[in-house]
């Protein structure tokens, strides 16, 4: 099987590090502008186990660090060869998941304590929030559990008409994100339907999450990629720095403390691009007094 049927092997080079995941793909555009991360477990409509995570956590930190890229599409290969099922990703893997900790695979009968309670997908939420790039999801099947999860951390999303569907089962499997899974996609959404779609965990088509306001684009399955590189391109024409200040203005209202940190950091990175600031430091290195006549009281 190629990558995906939906992969347009024209458009793509592998990503540094690839070719050793088992879990997820990872590819450059060949212009180096654009990352593809997907899952690649479409038996088990694209679950994560813990291998998963970390794969995805290490692509995503590269893309993260590469000063090319600006746009990262997150997504899930497919179909099914069992059953042509469409998957983004399903969440956490049930298979491996036990009282005690984290089996290393589905095979596996020892479970590892030191994984207890260890959800590190969380840590990739948060490498997604906090990137200064925009992380697109892209959903050609299922968004559910712990994958609906990742689709309402990602800046925008973009899903297939016919295959895309939304379903948050948490519930239904002992299982709750009570961070950005829930609480922010009400902040996305709205409270009702936020809490209907974390307390009846029916099933959504694309569309009906488009009405909500949960996916930003409906598009044809066959184009689903195609319109999620456009989308991209069009982010790329834009000023590298006016995009990660609003990401951070955006994210900042709804992340405390730390996301004035983020934001302050970005502020400081750009003061320190000014005359002004030179002259602070060009006067200690001196031992001086600073000269602050050239700046003027801005109104
Ligand atoms: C996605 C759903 C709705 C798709 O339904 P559909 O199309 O009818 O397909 P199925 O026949 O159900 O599935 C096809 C095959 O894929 C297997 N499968 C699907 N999802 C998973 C999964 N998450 N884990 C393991 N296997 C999965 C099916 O079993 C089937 O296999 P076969 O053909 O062999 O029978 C539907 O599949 C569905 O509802 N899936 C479960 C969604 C879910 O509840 N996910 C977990 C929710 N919680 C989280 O994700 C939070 C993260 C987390 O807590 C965590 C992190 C790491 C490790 C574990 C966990 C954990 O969950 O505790």
């Amino acid at each position: 099987m190629s990558v995906s049927d939906l992969f347009d092997e024209s458009e793509w080079m592998l990503a540094p590090g690839a070719d050793a995941y088992t879990d997820i793909t990872s590819h450059v555009s060949l212009d180096g502008r654009i990352a593809r991360v997907a899952f690649n477990r479409p038996e088990v409509r694209n679950a994560f186990r813990p291998h998963t995570v970390d794969e995805l956590y290490r692509s995503l930190e590269i893309a993260r660090q590469d000063p090319r890229i600006g746009v990262v599409l997150l997504t899930g290969n497919g179909p099914s060869e069992k059953d042509g099922g469409w998957a983004f990703c399903s969440g956490g893997d049930q298979r491996i998941r036990g009282r005690d900790g984290y089996k290393y695979s589905e095979t596996d009968s020892v479970t590892d304590p030191a994984r207890a309670g260890r959800l590190h997908i969380l840590e990739v939420q948060r490498l997604i929030r906090f990137m200064p790039k925009v992380v697109i999801a892209v959903v050609p099947g299922w968004a559910a559990g712990g994958g609906h999860s990742l689709h309402v951390v990602c800046d925008l999303t973009i899903a297939s008409a016919e295959h895309g569907k939304f379903k948050q089962t948490d519930a239904d499997v002992g299982s709750f994100d009570a961070g950005y899974g829930s609480a922010y996609f009400a902040r996305q959404i709205g409270q009702k339907f936020a809490r209907e779609i974390f307390f009846l965990a029916e099933e959504y088509s694309a569309q009906r999450a488009y009405e909500m306001g949960a996916v930003n684009r409906v598009v044809p399955h066959a184009e689903l990629e195609h319109e999620a590189i456009a989308m991209a391109r069009t982010i790329l024409t834009k000023s590298p720095t006016a995009i990660r200040m609003l990401k951070f203005a955006f994210n900042a209202v709804d992340d405390g403390l730390v996301g004035q940190q983020v934001f302050a950091g970005e502020a400081t990175r750009l003061a320190y691009g000014t005359d002004e600031a030179v002259e602070g430091r060009d006067s200690f290195l001196e031992k001086r007094a600073p000269d602050w006549s050239p700046y003027p009281w801005h109104f």
